[in-house]
């Protein structure tokens, strides 16, 4: 089987891949759902919401800065060189993700979509400036911006709409590939997990990466439970 993936990614013109939070739990990054997806028993359900932010930014906050030291800590995996190294030779290719992390970035893909935002990136929560701040911890929680007004991390929240642009470039993508690799994601949270379907309707080999099962396991063509530092430098 995993032959017949190679064959089909190296006969592809279009390739894209749309990853979640299991692509860089090797780099020592907790996922949200499953084992070690909490943060002092919350869920992300629970603080990534406006509504949590308005009611205890500091908590919000502290979460965020929290994760910014773990990811400032971190190195991209053997998935992560992996896809980079596949951008380098596919004639056309698109990297989805949902992660905030940066680590496609510090691997080397250049063709990036981030669907959920960037934790790196600040924005001011009422003049809506947004600028860059590597540093971690922040030397205060909340940061305020230059406006006096307090900095949120340009990040989406549930109920919030995708930065804009980001939704029909990766739709597209999507929907002309002739091969979409998922990877390390539960494919729960919409609109993302819907490329998958926007995918398998435009006719794409679909070539799931996960360790579980999930709710598209059994809908695309090859389901290949693993992690994905171990399965992608096996097929790219
Ligand atoms: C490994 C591994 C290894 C482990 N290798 N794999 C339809 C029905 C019901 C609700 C909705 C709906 N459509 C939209 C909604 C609402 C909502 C939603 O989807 N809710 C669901 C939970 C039900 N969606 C939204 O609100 C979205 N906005 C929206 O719809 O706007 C339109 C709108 C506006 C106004 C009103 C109404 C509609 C926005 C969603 C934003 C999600 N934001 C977060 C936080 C980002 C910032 C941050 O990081 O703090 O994004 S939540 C969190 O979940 C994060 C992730 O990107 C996202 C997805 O999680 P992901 O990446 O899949 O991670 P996990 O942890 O779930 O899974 C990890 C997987 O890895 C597991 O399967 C493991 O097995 C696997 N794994 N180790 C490979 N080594
Ligand atoms: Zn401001």
């Amino acid at each position: 089987m995993l032959d017949e993936i190679r064959e089909r990614i190296a006969n592809a013109r279009r390739i894209v891949a749309f990853t979640g939070a299991g692509m860089s739990v090797e780099s020592g990054i907790p996922a949200f759902r499953g084992p070690g997806g909490l943060w002092r028993t919350f869920k992300a359900e629970d603080l990534a919401t406006p509504a949590a932010f308005e009611r205890n930014p500091r908590l919000v906050w502290e979460w965020y800065d929290a994760r910014r030291q773990n990811m400032a800590k971190a190195e991209p995996n053997a998935g992560h060189c992996a896809l980079a190294g596949l951008e380098r030779r596919a004639p056309e290719f698109l990297l989805v993700t949902q992660n905030i992390d940066g680590l496609h970035d510090r691997a080397g893909s250049r063709n990036v979509v981030k669907l959920h935002g960037d934790i790196w990136m600040l924005r001011c929560t009422v003049c809506g400036r947004e600028h860059q701040d590597l540093r971690a911890p922040l030397p205060d929680v909340p940061p305020y911006c230059e406006c006096g007004r307090m900095l949120r991390p340009a990040v989406v929240w549930f109920g919030e709409f995708l930065p804009p642009g980001v939704w029909s470039k990766s739709e597209l993508a999507a929907s002309r590939a002739e091969v979409f690799l998922t990877i390390g994601t539960s494919a729960v949270v919409y609109p993302a997990a819907g490329l998958i379907d926007v995918a398998k309707a435009g006719g794409a080999t679909v070539i799931e990466i996960n360790p579980q099962e999930t709710p598209y396991s059994g809908a695309v063509d090859y389901s290949l439970r693993g992690a994905a530092g171990d399965i992608l430098p096996r097929i790219l």
